[in-house]
């Protein structure tokens, strides 16, 4: 980020410059500690197709991750040993996609202190919004984040997020690609005024 800001000012406000150093940064990719930070679970493997766009986006994050499938209806015990065991194994962050009765989140949560980001899946006739209101209402004193409806990129930014506070390369990384998102988007409305 310093990097950007210290290329922004002798850029001088060339965009393009300040862009080849964005995409840079977003391409390094430290190399992670063997123990992931992050853990993805969705209730059924018919989920993943929900969560790609937030894992394609992780893929090119400096964050070691897992990928599981756990079950609150399915495989309950399994569920509630993962939440268990999640602090000590040091996950920083859970993302949970859920569709329908969509109560995966909200148990992981009730297992564990590690954030819980709940994914609402679009799983039935009700479009999503099933998910979002079983994901969302949660009873006080189990807090689950809830991002929209098959916001799987917003899941995995927030998440990111969190883990952020805590490592510096991962907000280094959130930083360059804020302001590649600014520097397309000025692009676009560039190209638009002509
Ligand atoms: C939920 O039930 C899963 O998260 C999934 O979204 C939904 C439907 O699961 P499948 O019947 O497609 O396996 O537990």
């Amino acid at each position: 980020v310093d990097s950007i800001r210290a290329h922004k000012d002798s850029a001088k406000n060339s965009n393009e410059d300040i862009s080849a150093t964005a995409t840079e940064l977003l391409k390094r990719n430290p190399i992670p500690p063997a123990k992931p930070l992050l853990a993805v679970v969705m209730g059924s493997d018919t989920d993943l197709a929900t969560l790609r766009p937030g894992l394609e986006l992780l893929d090119k994050m400096p964050i070691p991750y897992l990928v599981t499938i756990t079950s609150a209806h399915r495989t309950p015990q399994h569920m509630l040993n993962f939440g268990k065991a999640a602090a000590s194994r040091g996950f920083k962050a859970i993302v949970a996609a859920a569709g329908g009765a969509a109560h995966l989140p909200g148990m992981m949560a009730s297992e564990t202190t590690v954030p819980v980001v709940g994914c609402p899946v679009k799983a039935s006739s009700m479009d999503g919004l099933d998910s979002l209101f079983a994901i969302v209402q949660m009873p006080r004193g189990i807090p689950v984040a809830t991002v929209g409806i098959a916001n799987s990129t917003n899941a995995i930014l927030l998440a990111a997020r969190i883990i952020g506070t805590s490592e510096p390369a991962v907000q280094e990384w959130l930083s360059a690609h804020l302001q590649q998102m600014d520097d397309e988007n000025m692009a676009k409305a560039a190209r638009l005024e002509g």
